[in-house]
């Protein structure tokens, strides 16, 4: 077997790959599946939710999707919320899946 046929064969594998990974989860889509990449944005923390997780970011206009700025509520796990509270205004990352949008990075901004 030459070298252009073997190349070809690992080719096919590693495409093959990932189709059976596809069918195997296609019963249970996971949250990564349908979510947005992750956008990036700041703003002031409004409200936080403890008991619901969520919290109340007034965030500036965003230009990689398009928002406006607005005061809004996202999901937050409290590892990803830290010591973040009330008043602090933040850089943070997150993802919208449906009508859900989720933090997933909160760091100081300035
Ligand atoms: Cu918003």
């Amino acid at each position: 077997m030459n070298a252009s046929k073997l190349s070809l064969l690992f080719l096919v594998a590693v495409c093959a790959t990932p189709l059976l990974a596809d069918n195997m989860s296609n019963m249970q889509p996971t949250a990564a599946t349908f979510a947005s990449p992750a956008a990036k944005a700041v703003g002031v923390v409004k409200e936080i939710d403890n008991a619901n997780d969520k919290i109340t970011i007034a965030h500036e206009a965003i230009a990689s999707i398009q928002w406006p700025a607005m005061t809004m509520r996202f999901k937050i796990t409290k590892a990803t919320l830290g010591r973040t509270k009330v008043g602090d205004k933040i850089a943070f990352e997150f993802v919208t899946q449906g009508r859900d949008s989720t933090v997933t990075s909160i760091v100081a901004a300035k």
